[in-house]
């Protein structure tokens, strides 16, 4: 019988190394691609203590990154909330990562409502972006409703060993509970490149993030009442989409991806929303059926976001919308190559949660 290797790895160094630095640096111009909700030139305070730790079990082929503790006090908003460092989780094997498994949950194990998760996005600083160039590749990402990326069979995103993913973690409570110590746990299963089994049969897929602002940061203003947000970006790549799902914040609607150059609604995702308008799911859909949803180098993608804020007051920087899929290339070895040098130093890195 195989022994169960279990190991705990703290990344206490990266995490301690980033807090020192967070209000000390500016920000370099070319941390603005992380295109999230960063915009605005307000500061918010670093949350302390926080830290990356990553769980590998060798025997069920998955690992577990956690990040915490965070302490979220009732009421209040994310340009308030102190937030996480970014912290980085160093790949500790060649594969493939199969899914993601978003949950937040308390130092009890108990769970606490995703709600109070405004975002987290995960980066390969060692890939560019294949849609986006000028952006890192963005692998993963969850907001409040937590999305579970599921496993596509035959499917993964291959890593190399030492890969560098940066995690972005921002948090908020619009709830009248205080929650004192919250972990995000993001549990992955993966493939492991040395296995001699069929693990060497998955086929390489690329997260595809197609984003009503384009290529540039995906937060924006969000004015009262019905709007809607549009956006092209165009695949450089022959290939197919094998599903898409949506991202949005609370108050979205709906995210349509439509393919302009061949004049195709390629899905509408409509959210589930509660009574106030808050954002509690958006769909996934698969085209694996068809043997997913063909793409042509040089096919322009339109993507619009539909929202309705009933707040009566413009939310800066409360909006995104994003349609997010895996795109599998019909020649893989043009999107292999897009790896790029990771940023040298993670000690003289900033937080790049600023408004
Ligand atoms: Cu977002």
């Amino acid at each position: 019988m195989q022994k169960k290797t279990v190991l705990w790895v703290s990344s206490l160094a990266a995490a301690s190394a980033l807090a020192p630095f967070s209000f000390a640096q500016e920000k370099p111009a070319e941390h603005a691609h992380h295109g999230t909700f960063m915009q605005g030139g307000m500061h918010h305070p670093v949350a302390k203590g926080v830290t990356l730790d990553s769980k590998v079990d060798s025997n069920a082929h998955s690992v577990t990154l956690r990040v915490g503790p965070m302490k979220l006090p009732a009421n209040t908003d994310h340009m308030k909330m102190p937030q996480p460092p970014d912290l980085v989780w160093a790949v500790p094997f060649e594969g493939w990562l199969l899914a993601y498994h978003p949950r937040l949950v308390d130092s009890n194990g108990t769970a606490v409502p995703g709600t109070v998760l405004h975002h987290t996005a995960f980066w390969n600083e060692n890939r560019a972006d294949f849609l986006c160039p000028n952006k890192e590749e963005h692998i993963f990402g969850a907001g409040g409703e937590l999305t579970d990326w599921a496993e596509v069979p035959g499917y993964g995103y291959h890593v190399q060993k030492g890969d560098k993913i940066r995690i972005e973690t921002m948090v908020y409570n619009p709830t009248a509970t205080s929650y004192d110590r919250v972990y995000l746990e993001v549990q992955i299963p993966f493939a492991d490149a040395s296995a001699p089994s069929v693990e060497k049969l998955i086929q390489n897929a690329y997260p595809a993030w197609m984003d009503v602002r384009s290529c540039g940061n995906s937060g924006y203003d969000l004015p009262t009442g019905k709007s809607t947000k549009s956006g092209t970006v165009t695949v450089k790549y022959d290939g197919v989409l094998l599903g898409v799902g949506g991202h949005l914040h609370d108050y979205g609607r709906q995210v349509v991806l439509q393919n302009s150059s061949r004049e195709e609604t390629v899905a509408t995702l409509d959210a589930a929303v509660d009574a106030q308008g808050r954002l509690e799911s958006v769909p996934v859909k698969l085209f694996l059926q068809q043997g997913g949803y063909k793409f042509s180098a040089n096919d322009v993608l339109k993507i619009s976001a539909a929202y309705d804020n009933p707040t009566g007051k413009l939310l800066r920087d409360g909006a995104m919308g994003i349609a997010v899929g895996y795109f599998v290339p019909a020649d893989d070895k043009a999107m292999a190559a897009l790896r790029r040098k990771a940023k040298p130093a993670h000690d003289m890195a900033v937080i790049s949660h600023d408004h």
